[in-house]
């Protein structure tokens, strides 16, 4: 509800848009209390390629797609960009059931495509993340397709078999298994082999330590490359205890505590940081943190020479059902997990990638009235928070989930699957359309909408994920010469995180805590000290700041006004105001 409230003061803050990007604010180690380092600096935006710009009217995106669009990303201000995988592969689930991790997707281009597009982000200083899929392959790889030949064939032991006279393996939820069945038999070699995920992508042994160089030389190819970074899939799926004993009753429920961390997987992971990060100058992230901050701080800290960052997935949940979220239990999260890890260790800063809705209709608001205004609200709390922010395609423009109504019209295996598997059991399938409509991974892969023409600009041929309807009013065309734009925000807001080492660096402290309307915190580092209050609601809401925070001088906006006297402030709807003061 829209109050009547009196302005006290105008302002109308824009930020200086000075071209000159900052990349960085420190090029080396330092030794202070917090180890300064490029990754700790960067803003990542993560490309899904299949949906950013198609070259070839194929109606799936290229590289050559992301080279023509460099520019564009150059001038969001980023500094490093992340692709989901784009090695060969049958696309059973988009790139991450690879065939040959040394070769380009065919859809995606060639080798010269990618050389020519990672010496195009050096020069423009963009630094780039492999994704690296390595807890399972496809079964089209050739270690997988010699593997199940025979029982002595020299890669049999590259991936969990179980030999069927043993009987039926103990049960092993599969994740994306139309029957939840992780265990496949294959009459070859009268065996079961392990896919934690789809049977199209058996899980590789990492208890063979050939497996494990395979991984590393894989890695060195790329690193010797010159990429800059390692996204590492489901990693912390890679250990298991091969005895395969039984689980509980009902484990799947909580999937990473059985799953994640398994027995070995620290020594596989000294031993990934010996032979091939600590031999460049590249950092790793690991997708999956464990259950607990313990669990993450053994993936990350320094001092364990295993991993540089992890993302952990209990922001993620926050938001992922029809129920929604409360503003409390997402400050919650983000607070515990930033106090966690504010002297030792380093997470990633998201609220979307390629596995979750989009922004915007999770944590946001995404009708026409809110859009703008709740996206860049996000889009600030990502860049003013702890941790590297991961910023993904089409959020700088407040793309929208799409709402698929049929499952026809699905094409992610996760959606597909997971339909089988409720019709399979009997469950309630309008509930399960219902909880696609709003958490599909495919609401968040619809391609990037780049103008108002057919197709938004993406293809001239037909995209293999339809374009969002919005495309006409949610564009990069619309948005470019739009001083107001949410594209224009992002990019001002970007470059104030890399000018306020304090955003980076700073200690958080959440203040207003019972307020379940507004975010409010304050990072600091040493005199500078910043305040930035999010409004997560559609209503005005008064606030008052406490003491002893006081002098507030407005320093970004993401609306034309502000009302305030002193530490009284009136917020307009999802607005996002940061302060500095004394
Ligand atoms: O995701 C791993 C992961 O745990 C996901 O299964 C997540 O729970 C799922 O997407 C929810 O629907 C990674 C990739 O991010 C994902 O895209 C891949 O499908 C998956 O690994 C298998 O490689």
């Amino acid at each position: 509800m829209k109050h009547i409230f009196l302005f006290i003061s105008f302002c109308i803050l824009f930020l200086s848009c000075n071209d000159e990007k900052q990349k960085s604010l420190s090029s080396a180690e330092d030794t202070s209390e917090i180890q300064k380092t490029w990754w700790k600096e960067a803003v990542i935006y993560q490309i899904y390629p299949r949906s950013f710009k198609d070259t070839d009217g194929d109606g799936v995106g290229d590289l050559k797609g992301i080279i023509e669009k460099l520019d564009y990303i150059d001038s969001l201000g980023v500094n490093m960009v992340w692709l989901n995988p784009i090695y060969s592969s049958p696309n059973a689930d988009n790139g991450y059931d690879i065939s040959n991790y040394r070769e380009i997707m065919d859809e995606f281009g060639t080798m010269e495509d990618f050389d020519l597009m990672l010496s195009e982000l050096h020069k423009r200083d963009i630094k780039f993340v492999m994704d690296v899929v390595v807890n399972h392959s496809s079964d089209e790889h050739k270690w997988f397709q010699e593997s199940r030949k025979s029982r002595d064939n020299p890669y049999r032991d590259y991936y969990h078999w179980w030999p069927a006279e043993k009987g039926k393996p103990n049960y092993r939820y599969s994740l994306f298994d139309p029957k939840g069945d992780a265990w496949k038999y294959d009459s070859i070699t009268n065996a079961y082999y392990l896919h934690y995920f789809s049977a199209k992508q058996p899980d590789l042994k990492w208890e063979n330590p050939k497996v494990r160089q395979e991984v590393y030389d894989i890695m060195k190819f790329w690193a010797e490359k010159g990429v800059d970074g390692f996204r590492l899939d489901a990693f912390q799926f890679v250990s298991k205890d091969t005895t395969f004993p039984p689980l509980p009753e009902g484990y799947e429920k909580d999937v990473i505590k059985y799953y994640g961390m398994g027995p070995n997987l620290h020594e596989y992971l000294k031993e990934l940081n010996k032979e091939v990060l600590s031999k460049y100058d590249v950092f790793a992230v690991s997708e999956g943190a464990g259950s607990s901050f313990a669990d993450a701080h053994s993936l990350v800290d320094a001092d364990r020479n295993e991993l540089q960052m992890a993302y952990h997935f209990k922001g993620m949940d926050v938001g992922n059902s029809l129920d929604r979220y409360e503003l409390s239990e997402f400050k919650e999260v983000y607070t515990q997990w930033d106090s966690a890890f504010a002297k030792e260790g380093w997470l990633s800063i998201f609220l979307a990638n390629h596995d979750v809705p989009r922004m915007v209709s999770k944590f946001g608001n995404d009708s026409p009235e809110f859009r703008a205004a709740s996206s860049k609200m996000l889009n600030t709390f990502i860049l003013t928070m702890r941790g590297t922010p991961y910023c993904y395609y089409g959020d700088e423009l407040g793309m929208t989930n799409i709402a698929f109504d049929s499952i026809s019209q699905y094409q992610d295996i996760v959606a597909k699957n997971g339909y089988q598997k409720t019709l399979n059991e009997g469950g309630d399938i309008e509930q399960y359309m219902a909880e696609l409509k709003f958490l599909s991974r495919d609401n968040g892969r619809t391609p990037m909408q780049w103008n108002a023409t057919e197709h938004a600009g993406f293809t001239d041929g037909t995209p293999w994920l339809p374009v969002n309807d919005n495309y006409k009013e949610v564009n990069v065309a619309v948005q470019q010469n739009d001083p107001n734009s949410i594209l224009n925000y992002f990019r001002k807001m970007v470059k104030f995180r890399m000018d306020n080492p304090v955003l980076v660096y700073g200690d958080y402290e959440l203040i207003l805590p019972d307020n379940d309307q507004v975010y409010a915190y304050t990072r600091k580092l040493e005199e500078d000290k910043m305040l930035i209050l999010l409004n997560f609601s559609s209503e005005n809401v008064q606030i008052e700041i406490p003491e002893p925070i006081k002098d507030l001088e407005l320093l970004t906006n993401n609306l034309d006004q502000v009302s305030a006297q002193g530490n009284n402030i009136q917020l307009q709807p999802y607005q996002a105001l940061i302060y500095s003061y004394k």
